[in-house]
């Protein structure tokens, strides 16, 4: 049986409330009109930050045989994206995924969605920053923020008040982890404005996308970035012009979002939608 390899996969939590992770990767992928397979690494009744008492089904051990049986299918991949992975065994789990079941060219995406604000997620040691710094290091592309990019080169974590030296240092270190492509995001040099910078390790070449900094700090938001990102990415776009509008899409859904107390564990992003229906309207 022949099966298209015209897909990808994503390997992350089902979070059932709060908007992150699969609920938000499945429906922005399939926006930008990739067919997006799913490997739920964890179902969780609600993401951690923020929510007290949520429960945690961990699906560890079912990972192996799902890809077992994708691999005896013959059912390769052109991407396989990691987000939010709960332990270090599903973090080798997915390089063992990324090794067998993608096709020749196939990219490795990797969101190492672990921290931020200068804090790691609850339920985070060192031990799994260390495993998720070396998974890093055989990615094609991978998205930090300044959180987690501090944490993986063990470099202070600056808020803000830096210079382009501190960033440099930063994409320096990650490139020097094996990456090939570092998105480094939440970068600012000033009051008013936030973006992102693109860096090649290989080139060293670093372009910035700054945006106005919006004043409200949002939930799920890497998320969003990292899935807009990889499904521009998918369809074609250059890595920056896809940064650039994963950019521009997340600002949306948080103005969308903006003023809305009891919508403070995720952002609107169904609000934002239209912006990727008309940038991809056409078949892939
Ligand atoms: O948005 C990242 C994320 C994903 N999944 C779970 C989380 C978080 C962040 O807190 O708790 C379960």
């Amino acid at each position: 049986m022949n099966i298209s390899s015209d897909k990808i996969l994503t390997i992350q939590d089902i979070s059932c409330v709060g908007q992150c992770s699969l609920t938000v990767a499945l429906p922005l992928i399939s926006a930008c009109g990739i067919e997006t397979c799913i490997l739920p690494s964890a179902v969780l009744s609600t993401h951690t930050g923020g929510f007290s008492g949520y429960t945690f089904r961990d699906l560890t051990d079912g990972i192996l045989s799902i890809a077992d049986h994708w691999e005896q299918t013959g059912i390769k991949f052109r991407a396989v994206y990691t987000g939010y992975l709960g332990s270090a065994k599903q973090i080798a789990y997915s390089a063992d995924i990324m090794d067998r079941l993608l096709t020749e060219d196939g990219l490795r995406i990797v969101d190492p969605a672990m921290a931020d604000n200068g804090r790691l997620y609850y339920g985070f040691d060192d031990e799994f920053v260390k495993e998720m710094a070396h998974f890093c290091g055989k990615a094609d592309i991978i998205l930090p923020n300044i959180t987690e990019a501090s944490l993986m080169v063990g470099e202070e974590y600056k808020q803000a008040g830096y210079d382009e030296s501190y960033v440099l240092g930063l994409l320096e270190k990650l490139g020097a982890l094996g990456a090939k492509t570092v998105i480094l995001t939440g970068v600012t040099y000033s009051d008013d404005k936030l973006g992102v910078a693109v860096y090649d390790t290989n080139s060293r070449k670093l372009d910035y996308y700054f945006h106005d900094r919006l004043k409200v700090s949002s939930h799920g938001t890497g998320d969003v970035y990292a899935s807009v990102f990889t499904g521009a990415v998918m369809r074609g776009r250059s890595v920056y012009d896809a940064a650039k509008l994963a950019a521009d899409f997340t600002v949306e859904a948080i103005r969308q979002t903006a003023g809305d107390e009891g919508h403070w564990y995720g952002v609107k992003f169904e609000k934002a939608l239209p912006m990727l229906i008309k940038e991809f309207d056409t078949p892939a």
